[in-house]
């Protein structure tokens, strides 16, 4: 595969500025008749061969304006050598095989159901066409069907005509009169049942909402259609942006590579992120579906009505809306609550891809294959750097350059300069070294350090950055890091900060050069510094504060998540201790003011119960593995961890228990956070006394009487994972199996915690799990499931010292690369962090990429993932 660059881009050669598609669907050969208007493009040179983008596609007709024509056509290419210099009619008819498409990208069968997937470059598995974002088109589509088989059809747009056909076959058409790029086309043809409601829109049209879910499914849409109307109203009232079309569909199915997919008014869903009803969705999966929903409805202005130039600039479109989902899930629940859930993914996430050899900027400047971008670095970071942006400019000057942005480019292919330049001209600054954001792979790193003068009455702060290399950027320029902060006096109350320069003004320190030296003058007493508030900046901060100064912090902050951080820093550095010192034998000395924190914090009934769960979930284990950089040593990782959590068992146990029982209710299920709040606190304390006590009683006696899936999943995953051979685990897995054996969502939870009990036979249990019938490798939920989960939740079983883990990756990814390519690839990015083990667990690793390369027959998607992470 060639590699393609962003300085190449060049705009497309001819246009299409209306296509009307006819499909008349069939499981094996299905027949796509393409009638497009094509013109050459203003600057398009007379004489200039037309080339449109194919990927697997049988030619069955060409015609331009009519008449047979000459052409070059191969599966994935068709090139035209003479056409006219005016506007034209093509004509072209494909026949493709749906049931065939394993690979999940183009037309597709998920269960019987027809179903598109077009985002990157799938359009161009369905017809030629110049399959490029910044090619918009009006889109007329008519769909033949069987009406036994596809009684439902739906596209992008408004519904026009629908009737019955000859020998059973009917039809429905559909008109979007928004031009669109080729990727958010959609079509779905199937046995599917609707649910439906109505929005009112602030100009007050009616708009009619569907969503479609497999036969049998239909009684657990409910959470989706509210989270919809949520959605709708939000961005209206936060953004001012109004939905434009009369109907707004959904459409789950079970068999999808990512979440979701934003086609124009024809939203498709992975299943797993539209099911809820309280007896088979946990307040997790609520929150999901939720946030999903959002994230989809929003794209539908940013990404839909301006989407993007090219795929360099995805983040234009990805950044922005998980930074607007973020935005919408804060105002549904807990703000500082759903900050930490955000800081904690991108830690566990995107962190180890920047300081992997999969790094890459926000905007990348090539690719080999495109669906590879599709990270969390584009993606989380992207969301991130628009956070950081609102810090720098200020309120008033973000929400003006976003209706700026909205209204200027609405229509438009935009890139992240012209988005920049919105927000430039909103707040008359230059943002040139802002967008080093997007340039730049690689989390930057800050040191601060203080001194306090008691003569003098000063605290003096000095700041100093660098981001470390990534591949082909060795040379990192210094960015502009906006770094929160607080003073605290001694009773905790928090100093008033006067505004010192440009640089140091509303509690914000710029940080722009690589050293910046602050000093906070008429300090009586030391001040205690709160820094990277709210998380201010995607960073990793070394900063050697007191412990006596964290403890304090994490008491008295008056920002909850950054109470959080400065808990969450206390207990990684601990655990990293005891690691170091020990092997993870040992508690680090100095944990006693610690290890009370958690005492109190989870009995303070004035703070939030979700919050205090979240206090009490220990650092993750995968986080604390990127943290030693070097030479990890994963089962030393665990046992520190274990040991940890074991010290505050010993302490708090008893009162953990109390608390615990004070907490169980038999109030029916309510999927509202503060319920949900409850749970996650009880479920916490539930592991703790079931390390405390020994004893799987009080899991399995919530396991047996809960009414809700929360609480069965959640008391089963305690049991799993921490007495995996007790009496009760093997009671409630079976009762679990029982109960749930033919709902696959479900089954794919107890997949999850297979594949995540600790220790070296780890991959002899996953093994085990593949072959149980419930495991089938077609579908990426059971995949993801279960190898990714064990890949990514479980250090200690995946590093075995003997390669066994990493060689069980690699069977999967050779045998899924044949059949789904993006999914192969995905499970292949799992190995990004090698080169940070030990050497045993290195050299393992590394023979095993080398042997996996070898597999003949790879896909560039696998090829491209496997040559950066080997180089
Ligand atoms: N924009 C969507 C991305 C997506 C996707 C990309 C590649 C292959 C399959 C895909 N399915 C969905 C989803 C989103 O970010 O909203
Ligand atoms: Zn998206």
């Amino acid at each position: 595969g060639t590699t393609v660059k962003l300085s190449n881009y060049a705009p497309a050669a001819y246009l299409v500025p209306a296509i009307d598609l006819t499909f008349r669907l069939d499981p094996k050969r299905t027949i796509v008749r393409a009638v497009m208007q094509v013109r050459p493009n203003l600057g398009t040179p007379p004489g200039t061969e037309l080339v449109f983008d194919g990927d697997g596609v049988e030619m069955l007709d060409l015609k331009l304006n009519g008449e047979p024509i000459e052409a070059k056509t191969s599966p994935d290419e068709l090139r035209i050598e003479n056409v006219p210099h005016e506007a034209f009619t093509l004509e072209i008819e494909t026949a493709i095989d749906p049931e065939a498409n394993l690979a999940l990208s183009g037309l597709y069968r998920s269960n019987g159901v027809y179903c598109t997937q077009c985002e990157a470059e799938g359009f161009r598995r369905i017809t030629y066409f110049p399959d490029r974002p910044d090619v918009l088109s009006v889109y007329s589509v008519r769909i033949e069907a069987l009406a036994d088989q596809a009684p439902v059809l739906l596209s992008n747009g408004n519904p026009g005509e629908s009737g019955a056909l000859e020998a059973g076959w009917h039809f429905a058409e559909w008109h979007d009169p928004w031009p669109k790029p080729s990727y958010l086309f959609a079509l779905v043809g199937g046995d599917i049942v609707g649910s439906f409601d109505t929005f009112t829109t602030m100009s007050g049209r009616t708009v009619d909402l569907g969503v479609y879910v497999e036969r049998g499914k239909e009684d657990r849409t409910g959470w989706a259609v509210d989270s919809l109307k949520r959605s709708m109203k939000w961005d209206e009232e936060t953004f001012g942006r109004e939905y434009d079309l009369d109907v707004f569909n959904i459409v789950a199915v079970s068999d999808f590579n990512m979440g979701a997919m934003e086609n124009k008014g024809l939203n498709i869903f992975n299943d797993k992120y539209i099911l809820a009803d309280p007896q088979t969705a946990t307040d997790v999966d609520y929150a999901n579906i939720e946030t999903i929903i959002a994230h989809e409805y929003f794209h539908n202005w940013t990404g839909n009505r301006i989407t993007c130039r090219d795929w360099f600039q995805l983040c234009l479109k990805e950044g922005l809306t998980v930074y607007r989902d973020h935005e919408f899930s804060a105002d549904m629940r807990s703000r500082p609550v759903t900050r930490i859930a955000e800081v904690r993914t991108l830690k566990v996430a995107q962190f180890p891809e920047d300081a992997g050899p999969l790094a890459h900027p926000v905007r990348p400047t090539s690719y080999r294959e495109i669906n590879n971008f599709y990270t969390a670095t584009v993606y989380e970071k992207g969301s991130e750097v628009i956070r950081m942006l609102r810090i720098v400019i200020g309120e008033k000057a973000f929400q003006s350059g976003m209706a700026l942005y909205f209204d200027r480019h609405d229509g438009d292919a935009a890139t992240i300069e012209d988005f920049l330049t919105c927000f430039e001209e909103a707040s008359g600054r230059s943002l040139s070294q802002f967008a080093l954001w997007y340039h730049q792979a690689g989390t930057p790193q800050v040191t601060a350090q203080t001194a306090y003068d008691e003569q003098a009455q000063t605290l003096t702060l000095t700041l100093e950055q660098s981001t470390p290399p990534t591949p082909e950027q060795n040379e990192k320029e210094p960015v502009h890091i906006p770094i929160s902060f607080a003073l605290f006096g001694a009773g905790g109350e928090e100093l008033a900060v006067p505004n010192q320069s440009e640089a140091v003004r509303d509690n914000v320190i710029h940080l722009t050069d690589r050293e910046m030296t602050i000093e906070f003058q008429e300090m009586e007493n030391r001040p205690v510094l709160s820094l990277l508030r709210g998380f201010s900046a995607p960073i990793n901060l070394n900063f050697d504060q007191p412990i006596e100064d964290r403890i304090f912090l994490a008491r008295h902050e008056g920002d909850l998540y950054t109470r959080w951080q400065a808990l969450d820093r206390l207990a990684t550095d601990a655990i990293i201790s005891s690691y170091r010192d020990s092997g993870g034998e040992q508690l680090a000395s100095g944990t006693d003011a610690l290890l009370d924190l958690y005492g109190e914090m989870a009995a303070d009934e004035r703070l939030d119960t979700a919050w205090r769960a979240l206090a009490l979930s220990l650092p993750n284990e995968t986080t604390l593995v990127r943290e030693i950089e070097r030479n990890a040593n994963p089962d030393a990782i665990h046992k520190a961890r274990e040991t940890f959590f074991h010290a505050i068992t010993s302490r708090h146990g008893e009162a953990f228990g109390i608390l615990y029982e004070s907490l169980v209710s038999n109030e029916p299920y309510s999927p509202d956070p503060q319920s949900a709040g409850r749970r996650a606190l009880e479920l916490a304390l539930l592991d703790y006394c079931t390390m405390a006590e020994n004893s799987g009683e009080r899991a399995k006696k919530l396991f047996d009487e809960a009414d809700n899936m929360t609480e069965r999943a959640g008391t089963l995953e305690v049991l799993m994972l921490r007495r995996p051979a007790s009496q009760e685990t093997a009671a409630a897995r079976a009762t679990f199996e029982e109960r749930y054996g033919s709902n696959p969502l479900i089954m794919d939870k107890l997949l999850g915690m297979v594949a995540k009990i600790p220790g070296s036979d780890a991959p002899e249990r996953v093994r085990a799990a593949m072959t149980h019938p419930n495991y089938v490798e077609t579908n990426p939920n059971r995949v993801r499931a279960l190898i990714g989960s064990f890949a990514a939740g479980n250090p200690t079983g995946f590093h075995q010292p003997d390669g066994t883990g990493y060689r069980l990756l690699a069977e999967v990814i050779g045998r899924v690369a044949t059949r789904n390519p993006q999914l192969a690839a995905r499970m292949a990015t799992h190995f990004r962090s090698w080169k940070g083990m030990d050497s045993t667990r290195r050299e393992a690793a590394h023979q095993t990429l080398l042997e996996l390369r070898k597999t003949s027959g790879l896909p560039l998607d696998v090829r491209d993932i496997l040559d950066r992470t080997l180089s």
